[in-house]
């Protein structure tokens, strides 16, 4: 199975040429950065296509067990460079190109960002998706393929707009649009019984029919030769559209209308707080799983005809609630289809499915309107009432007559809107529901799962959330990646993130540390020069690079490191100018989305620009403070955000981050946590050391009690200095933000800013006073960065091969 294709630098530079001349249509005598960027791609596919042939024929012949991973989320940011980096041929790459007159770096720059997700449950799968082919799992991703990714943000006077992200614009060298992988969705329509042999069967008589077209991703893994799929679908009007109209002679209606089918995979909805019963992202839903599913068991039958080997052959992950759907299309393939009896169909279905919940709030979990799921699906809504009909009956039998008990536990909620509760449908079928951190999990069994946790206490599992080294270190970090290898003598972290840990035996070495530093100094400069080249702000390397970036959400607090900023000022401006020495320099970034309909986040986002463009023209500040709000943050963003800093914030409220990923890409980076002990928060500062980290606030047991207390909480007067300081206009704007510091006033300040002020003011002090001992930084630095091991996805999707979906790896032979 040698490769085909050769990567010694002629070999390669002719690829490219030969991909600018005959696929991108330029002569390969002229040609720009963009159609280098272009060549250069469709020359790697190339190699990826090889890999990805070579891994499915050896799947196909192994045939074992697999895992198939569903998400209507995929954040995957850019790919060449972790493509090149993961084939194991970024310098020949960078060599061939040098020979044709570019750069790497800058053809690289020329990728946008495919951002088809939120933010972390998306990205999340984007790391997976990685450890899983590097770790060498016969696995496959099925997402969406919108044709309109998360929207970009635009800053108008310091106001979020948003503009749409066509990101297809330009081609997407990295898809194989497949025009002969396609399937038949069904909407609509009534269920009829017949008689079949003696028996009632229901059928399902749909009314309008869409095509999904299958785009397939290649995912190499890092130092094997396996390369995974993931596929995504997109919306296509079908053949079987509505004939009728076109046979009455309406022929551009007919046409118009097709056309709508589209409409289905166009956008993803930028909002990932609350589920509203919308019919398009019911459509999505389905439109997703009935084609992930079709393909699978198609799949299925090339190699087998009785689905009782389906559990031993397939596994079904189901991220979040948001494909949930999937239960009932499986029950309605083996029992209306396959015409299987049901307690038949159900005991398969209930061991292919698993579960991971990514929310703490229960206002989050997803509820299907009756009336819009009835009258898309009927069938589905038939059996979910149906699987819900003999839940209830066994759980009577259970816990016998709590009829309070039952309602809460029950899949359908009768309420002023009777709803379908997605994750009770999902807890009675999957015999594993995992949550995302230790933590998490506490808060699922004693609060948002109570009853079901009572019931089923075997269930319930946690999986702690991990990010893949390879794109957050080897791809954004060069530098701090060569500086690694060579202290702990070995490349070999890469793929075994334990060796990470080696790192410690060499942390009081002056040499590490002086390295260490210059290569945190080289990153800075380049995020200095991001900044100036966005803002205009120069920003001094000396000062502490403090950042938040994350979606913005009022349990993320960056509300908090706003009003803490404004305290900072106040008291520079308080002190007298000889005093002013003794402060320690910072630059403080935040950055973030905020969904288009959620208005707080916006004014957070308002505040920020306010409060940065009094900070930044005032003369008595200089350097001592500057606020940046980088705008339209993304992966790339962050790519080149963390190596570049110093200091990063983890604010939320304890108890409402249900794990949070985006510290540990920090940690990974040698960058210091200023955080809640929240999420996986928790389990990071069991494996760096508490002394490594400066925490503060409120904790998760004590929170409920805390808000009980209500009015009488009384919040510190720097904290009610600061809110007056932006209540009375100081920043400008005094009516808009009204309803800002309204949310602060005691009794209500649900995210207990005020409470937990006094003591992130403290840790901020902290963080200053070891900022002006280097040489404690880079020692806590180090270590840092020395014990994020535990939060590489490759551990996290270990822990769910072997505990969830029973998965082995399956390595191609090279
Ligand atoms: C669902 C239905 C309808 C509309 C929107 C949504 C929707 C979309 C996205 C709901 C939620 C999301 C995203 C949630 C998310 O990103 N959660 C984060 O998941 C991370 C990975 O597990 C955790 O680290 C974070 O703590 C969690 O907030």
């Amino acid at each position: 199975m040698d490769a085909f294709l050769k990567n010694d630098s002629f070999s390669l530079q002719k690829d490219i040429l030969d991909h600018v001349e005959y696929t991108v249509a330029r002569s390969r005598f002229i040609f720009d950065d963009f159609e280098a960027y272009q060549g250069l791609s469709y020359s790697v596919r190339d190699r990826l296509i090889e890999r990805w042939h070579d891994t499915h024929r050896y799947f196909k012949k192994k045939d074992p067990k697999r895992l198939y991973f569903l998400s209507l989320e995929f954040l995957m940011g850019r790919s060449l460079s972790n493509s090149v980096i993961n084939l194991g041929i970024r310098d020949q790459y960078a060599d061939a190109l040098n020979q044709l007159g570019f750069e790497f770096e800058v053809v690289a720059e020329q990728e946008g960002d495919a951002a088809l997700g939120n933010g972390g449950l998306a990205r999340l799968c984007a790391c997976q998706m990685d450890s899983l082919a590097t770790l060498d799992y016969p696995a496959w991703g099925y997402g969406l393929r919108y044709q309109y990714g998360l929207f970009r943000q635009i800053i108008l006077d310091g106001f979020q707009l948003e503009e749409p992200d066509y990101w297809l614009n330009f081609g997407n060298p990295w898809e194989i649009e497949r025009v002969h992988v396609s399937y038949p969705v069904k909407f609509y329509g009534t269920v009829e019984e017949e008689g079949i042999q003696g028996q009632t069967i229901k059928v399902w008589i749909p009314g309008e029919t869409v095509e999904a077209v299958a785009y397939d991703n290649p995912i190499p893994g890092y130092g094997t030769r396996n390369a995974i799929n993931l596929r995504l679908w997109a919306a296509k009007p079908s053949d079987q559209y509505d004939m009728e109209s076109y046979n009455t002679g309406d022929y551009i209606n007919a046409i118009m209308d097709r056309q709508k089918a589209e409409t289905i995979s166009n956008v993803l909805y930028p909002d990932d707080r609350s589920y509203q019963g919308k019919e398009l992202r019911l459509k999505q839903h389905y439109f997703f799983v009935s084609a992930s599913l079709q393909d699978i068991i198609r799949r299925f039958r090339d190699d087998h005809n009785n689905f009782d080997e389906f559990p031993e052959k397939v596994a079904l992950q189901i991220n979040d609630t948001h494909p949930s759907l999937a239960i009932a299309e499986v029950m309605r393939v083996l029992v209306d289809e396959e015409h299987l009896d049901w307690s038949r169909a159900w005991d398969i279905t209930s061991r292919v499915f698993s579960f991971t919940t990514h929310t703490v709030h229960v206002e989050a979990l997803e509820k299907i309107p009756v009336d819009l799921l009835g009258n898309l699906l009927p069938r589905h809504l038939q059996i979910i009432y149906e699987i819900n009909y003999k839940f209830m009956e066994e759980l009577k039998s259970m816990i016998g007559q709590d009829y309070d008990r039952l309602s809460r536990m029950s899949i359908v909620e009768e309420g002023a809107v009777k709803s379908i509760r997605m994750a009770n449908l999902s807890i009675v079928c999957c015999q594993i529901v995992n949550g995302v951190s230790k933590v998490h999990l506490d808060l699922l069994k004693e609060r948002v799962f109570k009853d079901f946790y009572e019931l089923w206490p075997q269930k319930f599992q946690y999986k702690t959330n991990g990010v893949t080294q390879r794109r957050w270190v080897v791809v954004s970090n060069p530098n701090l990646s060569s500086l690694i290898s060579k202290w702990l003598g070995t490349e070999s972290w890469i793929r075994n993130v334990d060796l990470l840990a080696g790192l410690r035996q060499h942390v009081s070495d002056p040499d590490l540390q002086r390295e260490w530093k210059m290569v945190k100094k080289v990153n800075k400069a380049r995020l200095a020069e991001y900044i100036e080249t966005l803002s205009g702000i120069k920003v001094s390397l000396d000062a502490m690079f403090d950042v938040q970036i994350k979606r913005i959400h009022e349990y993320k607090r960056q509300l908090l490191n706003i009003l803490g900023i404004i305290h900072r000022y106040d008291c520079i401006k308080n002190m007298e100018t000889s005093d002013r020495r003794k402060v320690v320099p910072r630059v403080c970034i935040i950055g973030g989305k905020a969904a288009p309909g959620y208005d707080i986040a916006k004014k957070i986002i308002k505040l920020c620009h306010v409060v940065a463009e009094k900070i930044n023209n005032d003369a008595d500040i200089g350097d001592l403070l500057k606020l940046v709000f980088i705008p339209d943050y993304n992966v790339s963003v962050a790519e080149l955000v963390i190596p570049g800093s110093d200091l990063s914030q983890h604010l939320s409220t304890a108890g409402h981050e249900a794990s949070g990923t985006g510290s540990m890409k920090f940690l990974m980076n040698g960058c210091l946590l200023l955080a809640t002990a929240d999420g996986a928060i928790v389990e990071i500062m069991e494996e760096v050391g508490a002394d490594n980290m400066f925490l503060f606030g409120a904790k998760v047991n004590e929170v409920p009690a805390l808000r009980e207390k209500g009015a009488s909480l009384k919040a510190p007067l720097q904290f009610l200095r600061v809110v007056r300081m932006v209540r009375d206009g100081y920043f400008g704007f005094k009516d808009y933000f009204k309803s800002l510091c309204d949310t602060l006033e005691d009794g209500k300040d649900f995210y207990l800013l005020g409470y937990d002020f006094a003591s992130y003011l403290e840790a901020q002090a902290a963080a200053d006073r070891t900022f002006v001992d280097p040489e404690k930084w880079i020692h806590m630095s180090i270590l840092s960065t020395a014990g994020s091991g535990k939060f590489s996805s490759d551990k996290t999707i270990e822990e769910y091969a072997k505990h969830t979906w029973g998965i082995e790896p399956c390595k191609c032979p090279f």
